[in-house]
């Protein structure tokens, strides 16, 4: 049985992910927070902004699975440690202790720019719509230079939403049941021909905005369609923003306040050298 480790794994995502790998796979759980283990999973809390962490994680494991990180938008910093530095930590660890295979959920949103009334493959260029969708990207980015610099290999999942149930409108096109989230990250797992491949981690919804034919090529046959909801959803859907609408992204792409950085100390310029006198 494979040892496969769970970054982020208390999260709505991880802990959907380890019920129902829990029979498959022999689950390294690990997590900041503390989480309530299921099965025989075992559990290690560590902070993957800390190198020595990632590597003490990520030892002897057949492959990762790396949801650690902020799995929305945040401030700055809270992205930068937790998102980018953290998943170099986890990719770069991965590499020194000879793991080779990573599946990355990336999102929805690092390609939220694109119009609703547009279908997109995996060969779209990038259209990130907030810094968390920048921070996926990145990793995105990071995966294809290892997996060519080092061959490694990588399933990117561009995910929609996982719930038991889509929650509004827009997770009508872009909503994944917990079942079918669990089918691709299998599929990323145990597929012999992976090198860098992006899918869209959707259902097979009527309404998606996703031509996903990359995921069904490596076999993926997804079991549910979030039309089965779409009448009740649409029923209790209120107005939105007219912006946010028109976007795949949603309220992502509605500008916001991003505080300006506090002032440098007075005499100290970024990038500028003083002279000796
Ligand atoms: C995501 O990428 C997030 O991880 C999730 O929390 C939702 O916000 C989802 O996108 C979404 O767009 O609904």
């Amino acid at each position: 049985m494979k040892t496969i480790l769970i970054t982020g794994a208390a999260g709505d995502v991880g802990t959907h992910l380890r019920r129902e790998l829990a029979r498959k796979y022999r689950i390294r759980a690990s997590d900041l927070r503390s989480l309530k283990k299921v099965g025989s999973e075992t559990f290690l809390r560590a902070d993957v902004s800390k190198m020595t962490d990632a590597l003490r994680i990520t030892k002897g494991v057949d492959a990762i699975v790396h949801l650690g990180g902020y799995s929305v938008e945040g401030p700055w910093e809270g992205i930068l440690s937790a998102n980018i530095i953290g998943c170099y930590n986890v990719f770069e660890a991965a590499r020194r202790n000879g793991v080779k295979r990573i599946l990355f959920p990336t999102s929805n949103h690092a390609v939220g720019f694109y119009e609703r009334a547009q279908t997109i493959d995996h060969r779209v260029y990038i259209k990130p719509d907030s810094r968390y969708g920048v921070s996926k990207v990145f990793g995105e980015a990071l995966g294809s230079l290892y997996a060519d610099k080092y061959g490694m290999q990588f399933l990117m999942i561009r995910i929609g939403n996982v719930n038991p149930a889509p929650i509004d409108k827009r997770r009508l096109s872009i909503w994944i049941s917990p079942r079918d989230i669990a089918q691709l990250v299998s599929i990323g797992i145990e597929h012999p021909d992976i090198r860098f491949e992006i899918v869209y981690g959707i259902s097979a919804n009527t309404r998606a905005w996703y031509d996903n034919s990359n995921a069904f090529r490596l076999g993926y046959k997804p079991l549910d369609n979030s039309e089965a909801y779409a009448a009740e959803v649409l029923a209790r859907e209120k107005p939105g923003d007219p912006v946010a609408d028109v976007y795949q992204g949603g309220v992502f792409c509605v500008a916001e306040e991003v505080p300006n950085p506090a002032p440098l100390p007075k005499g100290k310029k970024t990038g500028s050298k003083t002279k000796k006198k």
